[in-house]
């Protein structure tokens, strides 16, 4: 799906804010036809956020089930175009009302969706939105759960993801205004000659008479014209996009009215001989994986962390990140571009898997893939995130991998027969980016059964944590016997090491350097690099995780997940001074 972009044929406004919001106590506002009238008995909510945290109040804070956001808005004039509403992202399910009147459903906590709102509103007049969204993940859903009672006949929501269920209106709202006929999407490929681009497009615009497009420079100059909804322009002597250089050209549209200006990068991106290649030249990706979490704010988006994260990166001499467990904000995605970050995009399939827990342990009582649970009606939900996901990212060059799941269980015939129908999906919608998933600790070399249908190995490693717990000898052993095992059976595939890491619990101090000291921080990921260092087919080290963050309470998290390179507030523990300086080095030494 196409971002909102503003140009001479089209016009947006936010309907972020305070809006008026309700918890649905008994998930019964639909029964009761709450969106028939303003919504009674409401508290204010800020949109965008996640709004767990934002009141004080448990009956907020803890509700499984539906709650509902209300509020009021002026129609633009929008002439002969056509009024579309856009959500960024409504966590997990939402159902839209104008005046009363339904105009959108949508499944999935993570992705954007929008509704024609043209012939149910007035320009000038006011109309009342109404948003009912619904927190409940269910063994149909992507990431996948299951509710049931407690002892009080409450409803408990189960989920096997490390990280808290937040939910809400998590992305901005917008009103945009476009023309009837209108572009609905473009892809755009490019390649490399010699110092020359090559920009392949594609545009959809249904019933559009004339397709002609410009491209523009960084600088905004224009350097080739084309006619047509497909072609192949060369760009000659083309500002390459390349990690730390975030050198952004534009693909200006003209459909008929209608003009959408969409932005790409020159780059190309492809593995050979275990080498992750960018514009033809190794990468190494120094980074992390990170989430969508902040104190108060819990998912939802805001520009100050966004910017601040991203220099707090910088400061560190990353260049990279994996959008860990789900797509993030589409802002994000465009600021990556911007700042030459390279990004592992990965869709919001976390917990398909019931040998484990939050963390590895846990067996967790179902068969993970069977007509009771992740069932061929999961898969075909799992199939949509994925296509949905690169449909909205597909064009941005920041995204050098599709990862189509986090750690699923992959040891199984079953889980074969469940991934292979998805890998070709994710190949089918993008035939030029590789495309892999995220290997879990259980799944090890000689147990796993889907590595051959993807590109690179991607790796979650806790050597010297959840096993050989503080011995780090033992872990080292433990750590290159695994990576000899996977280099045996692929020699050719690259090994990304997505996690690593153990919890650290920020001002804790150790003499003898144990586990949860910030000392123990230091030499567990000391001993990691130090192996990645001696194997060239190891091509990144992103580290579990960016920051400490949000999970649900249980025996093994102290108030969130405390694997942080950084505290949630963003504060360096002491081992971020020391991965600071190894990344600088390499920097320094690679180049960006
Ligand atoms: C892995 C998961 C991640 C967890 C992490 C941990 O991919 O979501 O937060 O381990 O246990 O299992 O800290």
């Amino acid at each position: 799906m196409l971002s909102v972009r503003d140009s001479i044929s089209r016009h947006s406004t936010v309907l972020d804010g305070v809006w008026n919001f309700k918890v649905d106590s008994h998930n019964s506002g639909f029964a009761k036809n709450w969106e028939a009238q303003p919504l009674r008995d409401t508290r204010p909510m800020a949109v965008p956020g996640s709004y767990n945290d934002v009141t004080v109040d448990a009956d907020v804070h803890d509700h499984v089930g539906v709650v509902w956001y209300e509020r009021t808005a002026i129609a633009p004039k929008y002439g002969e175009d056509r009024l579309i509403l856009r959500f960024g992202s409504v966590t997990h399910e939402a159902v839209v009302f104008i005046n009363g009147t339904q105009v959108a459903t949508h499944k999935g906590g993570y992705l954007p969706f929008e509704a024609d709102i043209t012939e149910l509103v007035k320009p000038g007049e006011e109309f009342r939105l109404t948003v009912a969204v619904d927190n409940r993940l269910l063994w149909q859903s992507i990431p996948p759960g299951y509710i049931d009672q407690n002892e009080a006949g409450e409803d408990v929501q189960h989920y096997w993801h490390d990280f808290y269920n937040y939910a809400g209106i998590h992305r901005s709202v917008r009103l945009y205004t476009r023309p009837a006929v209108h572009v609905s999407d473009v892809t755009i490929v490019t390649d490399i000659a010699g110092a020359d681009g090559i920009v392949k497009y594609e545009v959809i615009a249904e019933g559009a008479r004339k397709i002609a497009v410009r491209v523009l420079d960084p600088k905004g100059t224009q350097v080739a014209t084309a006619d047509g909804a497909t072609g192949e322009i060369r760009v000659s002597n083309a500002d390459f996009w390349a990690p730390g250089h975030g050198a952004l050209y534009t693909l200006e549209i003209t459909a008929d009215e209608d003009v959408y200006p969409q932005r790409f990068g020159i780059r190309t991106v492809e593995i050979k001989d275990h080498q992750f290649l960018i514009n033809g030249k190794p990468f190494y990706f120094r980074g992390y994986g990170r989430h969508e979490d902040n104190i108060i704010r819990g998912k939802g988006h805001d520009n100050v962390m966004m910017v601040h994260d991203f220099e707090v990166m910088k400061w560190q001499a990353a260049n990279s990140f994996r959008t860990s467990h789900y797509p993030y904000a589409e802002e994000v995605m465009d600021y990556a571009d911007e700042q030459g970050f390279v990004v592992i995009d990965e869709t919001p399939a976390v917990g398909l898997n019931m040998s484990i827990g939050g963390g590895i342990f846990g067996n967790q009582g179902f068969t993970t893939f069977s007509p009771e649970t992740a069932n061929d009606a999961t898969r075909a939900v799992h199939e949509q995130e994925i296509r949905d996901l690169i449909k909205r990212d597909k064009n941005h060059p920041c995204v050098v991998i599709w990862s189509i799941a986090n750690e699923p269980e992959t040891h199984t015939d079953a889980s074969r027969e469940y991934f292979a129908p998805l890998a070709q999906a994710a190949r089918e919608a993008d035939p030029t980016r590789p495309v892999g998933y995220v290997n879990v600790m259980i799944s090890t070399p000689e147990k796993e059964k889907i590595t051959d249908l993807f590109d690179v190995i991607m790796l979650n490693r806790y050597y010297g944590w959840y096993v050989d717990t503080g011995a780090l000898g033992d872990a080292e052993k433990h750590l290159r016997d695994e990576i000899d095992g996977w280099l045996k059976l692929f020699p050719n595939k690259p090994i990304i090491f997505t996690e690593y890491g153990p919890d650290t619990l920020s001002g804790q101090k150790d003499y003898f350097r144990r586990p949860w000291s910030e000392e123990f921080q230091e030499d567990m990921i000391e001993m990691f690099h130090k192996v990645f260092d001696d194997y060239p087919e190891v091509v990144g080290e992103q580290m579990w995780n960016f920051a400490d963050f949000q999970t649900t309470p249980g025996i093994m998290r102290v108030g969130g997940n405390k694997k942080g390179m950084f505290t949630r507030d963003r504060l360096p523990k002491t081992n971020a001074y020391k991965v600071r300086q190894r990344w600088i080095q390499m920097r320094d030494q690679l180049g960006w």
